[in-house]
């Protein structure tokens, strides 16, 4: 257990990634108008484990990782608007509002998810200095969210819908969910300069959180109310998608994830005191119910 008010620091920390992602959309084109619907209304999750993890690792200027961690959430949020579609897994809500290709028709929505994802690799680069974190950030960003991450997770997901394998379940959820929460937390200490053995031990500490989180979002998709998860409860069992609760049942998935919390919570242990405030991300992500 820790002292800290984990509410509030995710609310503080919301706020300051929401008002610099503001500054990303003063653009007339109105591509940037679609392109900000859909990216308003997250959780804002990877952000800011990239903004804790380079607090953690000594990293005091903010102004630092923020571009960065815009960019992931755009990154982030091009993945719900593709997967959402009619094509991949065709949902209709997202975000508590109508999902981007419902509002905007499906052209509309791939293009403006194209363009956050590209639009993410030009806040990377933003800024003098730093070359060399700069471009570790984005080797390590763009190594998991192309086919040997996310892409390859997803095209598991859409997949593998009958057989009940763990090992396929446990492949699809490291790559469609805990690499790029991970990587979250990776690029924190990357842009804090921090020695490689720590930018290694968070990594994998967070693969524990991101393995929580594909666990729970799972679980939601059972157990969650429509209202706080802003996306449709229900769908991966109508479409017959191999999630943890289809394999261990929501007692065996609410099991595992206690598993991956206390996994979680002892690498991040290792690390120290500083590091303290990913025990209570890691409770939040446990206990969420959005
Ligand atoms: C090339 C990046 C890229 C994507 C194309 C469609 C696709 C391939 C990938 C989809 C991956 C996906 C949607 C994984 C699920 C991850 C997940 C648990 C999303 C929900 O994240 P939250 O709860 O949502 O952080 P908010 O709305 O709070 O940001």
């Amino acid at each position: 257990m820790t002292n800290i008010d984990i509410a509030k620091y995710l609310l503080e920390k919301k706020k300051i990634v929401d008002s610099a992602i503001l500054k990303y959309f003063t653009h007339k084109n109105p591509l940037f108008q679609i392109m900000y619907y859909s990216v308003d209304g997250g959780k804002r999750i990877r952000p800011i484990l990239s903004i804790a993890s380079f607090e953690s690792c000594g990293g005091s200027d903010i102004d630092t990782i923020l571009p960065i961690a815009c960019g992931l959430e755009f990154i982030h949020t091009y993945s719900l608007i593709h997967d959402d579609l009619p094509a991949i897994d065709n949902d209709d809500l997202r975000r508590g509002k109508a999902s981007a290709h419902k509002k905007f028709g499906e052209a509309r929505a791939i293009l403006s998810g194209d363009g956050l994802f590209a639009y993410a690799f030009e806040l990377f680069t933003e800024g003098n200095g730093l070359i060399r974190e700069k471009f570790a950030a984005i080797k390590a960003v763009s190594e998991i969210i192309g086919p040997k991450g996310i892409v390859y997770g997803q095209t598991l997901d859409i997949d593998e819908k009958k057989t009940l394998s763990p090992k396929v379940l446990r492949e699809i959820h490291l790559n469609k969910t805990a690499k790029f929460i991970a990587v979250s937390v990776k690029v924190g200490a990357i842009m804090a300069q921090s020695p490689k053995n720590t930018i290694d031990m968070l990594y994998n500490a967070g693969l524990c959180l991101g393995m929580l989180f594909q666990y729970t979002d799972d679980i939601l998709d059972v157990i969650g109310e429509k209202d706080k998860i802003g996306k449709t409860p229900g769908k991966d069992i109508v479409s017959g998608k191999l999630t943890a609760p289809s394999i261990y049942g929501l007692d065996g998935t609410r099991f595992r994830a206690q598993r991956y919390a206390e996994l979680a919570k002892a690498k991040f242990s290792t690390l120290g005191k500083n590091f303290e405030i990913f025990h209570a991300l890691t409770d939040f992500v446990l206990n969420r119910t959005y």
